[in-house]
């Protein structure tokens, strides 16, 4: 296989979409060698099985508004590999969202499955419909005619959908409704459900508190033991940045930024666990913006800016993809960060990775250092499958030695001879590895 020669070939086939391309060519300049290792990959023609998803499911979404006016969207469910478990992932709503960007996000999460050790494949969905600005009950009906289309290609054995961006528990519970109406089922398809009817603990925290899980088994290698003295740069505001924060500040860290599609905040004091409260209600009950908090609390906001400008030792990106390209990646560095563990899917640009990488600080992937909350997911269907729940001590034990064991899988197949630990190399190997030996094992379906 030649990376460029493929690259080409699939550009053609599937024009338009930069996302995808992206994230397939970063994965394989990194397995490139391990892969041409394999002739027996490539006579099975591996590399596009795994490339191309095994289908894409794309659909118009009609719903009335609180005027009565009639509303479309275009709504997708990439299903992409399910070699070594059900299709597995979250779903997106954001305007944004077109095919691409869910292409890109599916064929990430096959990898990161892999990694989790669960039995996982990958897939993701989504619409370009926008949560914000919409009422409850807007929102519940866009929900329910999502999955008035969707419902007869998921399921607890085949695909379970879970929440991503502009979609957290009040989505998930909506459409799980639906779906348990039209299936006359009540199983375990969607993760991300309330405590009441088959939601784990640990779920709404897991991606955050997963990232410094990871994030602190890198800084274990270096002497590292807490985040006591450390600055930490947060993007974001919403599911994922708000636990990341929280459990930087169990560990002792200062929290300097947040961040909304609109702008960031910058408090020199740090975001202590009160006004992080403050946050948590601004934005999962008001639903309102970050540069509120700047009001309220007397601080810097920079509108229509990203914060990776602020001077931090340890950055979490944690909003959206390519949300650090070279130049803020350049700052970062230059300002001091040592770390950038990733919360968010492809936040970092490639020429950004190149910097991190070049300049050898502890730089994780987000399919290795945002696992954690897929992983909550893959037990949030073994404990319905079970049809019990599990402790909050237990399920958060869980996912410590599910991060250890994908950092150990990192360090395993990404330390270079100068004992640099290459995170983005050693997930993608294990990941890719996993999946592709599941494949070969089935032969050609
Ligand atoms: P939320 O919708 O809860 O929060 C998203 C946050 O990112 C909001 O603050 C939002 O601001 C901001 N944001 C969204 N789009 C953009 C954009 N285009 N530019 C700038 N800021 C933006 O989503 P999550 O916290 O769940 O997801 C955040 C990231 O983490 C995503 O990349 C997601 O794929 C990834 N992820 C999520 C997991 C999960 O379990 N939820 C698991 C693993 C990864 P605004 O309010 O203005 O839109
Ligand atoms: O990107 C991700 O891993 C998620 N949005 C979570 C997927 C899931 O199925 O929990």
């Amino acid at each position: 296989m030649k990376v460029d020669q493929f690259l080409d070939n699939l550009k053609r086939r599937f024009p338009n979409e930069p996302e995808y391309h992206q994230a397939v060519e970063e994965v394989l300049l990194s397995i490139e060698e391990t892969y041409n290792a394999h002739p027996e990959f490539e006579k099975q023609n591996i590399i596009e099985r795994i490339c191309i998803p095994d289908r894409i499911f794309s659909f118009r979404v009609t719903w009335v508004d609180d005027k009565g006016n009639v509303k479309t969207n275009m709504a997708y469910r990439v299903q992409h590999n399910n070699a070594i478990g059900p299709y597995k992932g979250g779903i997106r709503f954001h305007e944004s969202v077109y095919p691409s960007i869910l292409k890109f996000l599916a064929f990430e999460q096959t990898f990161k499955n892999a990694l989790t050790t669960l039995p996982m494949g990958g897939a993701k969905g989504g619409s370009d419909f926008t949560p914000q600005g919409k009422s409850d009950s807007e929102v519940m009906r866009f929900c329910q005619a999502y999955i008035l289309e969707l419902w007869r290609h998921i399921g607890p054995e085949t695909d379970v959908p879970a929440g991503d961006i502009g979609v957290g528990g009040r989505e998930v519970a909506y459409m799980f409704g639906m779906y348990r109406k039209l299936a006359q089922e009540n199983t375990g398809t969607f993760t991300g459900k309330g405590l009441e009817f088959g939601g784990s603990l640990i779920r709404p925290e897991a991606t955050g508190y997963g990232n410094i899980y990871f994030l602190m088994n890198m800084l274990k290698r270096k002497g590292i033991n807490d985040l006591k003295g450390q600055v930490v740069s947060i993007s974001g505001s919403g599911n994922v940045a708000t636990y990341t924060a929280e459990k930087v500040l169990e560990l002792g860290g200062k929290v300097i930024t947040m961040s909304d599609s609109s702008g960031y905040i910058y408090d020199a004091e740090g975001i202590d666990s009160e006004k992080l409260a403050y946050i948590f209600d601004l934005k999962n009950v008001q639903r309102g913006r970050i540069k509120e908090y700047a009001d309220k609390y007397n601080c810097k906001y920079v509108d229509g800016e990203r914060p990776w400008s602020e001077k931090c030792t340890i950055a979490l990106p944690s909003a959206t993809q390519n949300e650090i390209d070279k130049q803020e990646a350049e700052m970062l560095v230059s300002n001091g960060c040592m770390a950038v563990s990733e919360g968010a899917n492809m936040p970092s640009t490639m020429e950004a990775v190149e910097v991190f990488l070049k300049n050898k600080i502890l730089y994780a992937p987000g399919k290795a250092a945002n696992a954690g909350g897929v992983s909550v997911s893959g037990l949030e269907m073994s404990q319905n499958a079970m049809k019990l729940s599990w402790p909050k001590e237990e399920v958060d034990k869980r996912l410590q030695d599910i991060m250890a064991s994908i950092h150990e899988a990192c360090v395993k197949y990404g330390t270079e001879p100068d004992g640099f630990v290459n995170y983005v190399k050693g997930a993608n190997i294990a990941g890719f590895m996993k999946v592709a030996k599941a494949m070969m094992a089935q032969g050609v379906v």
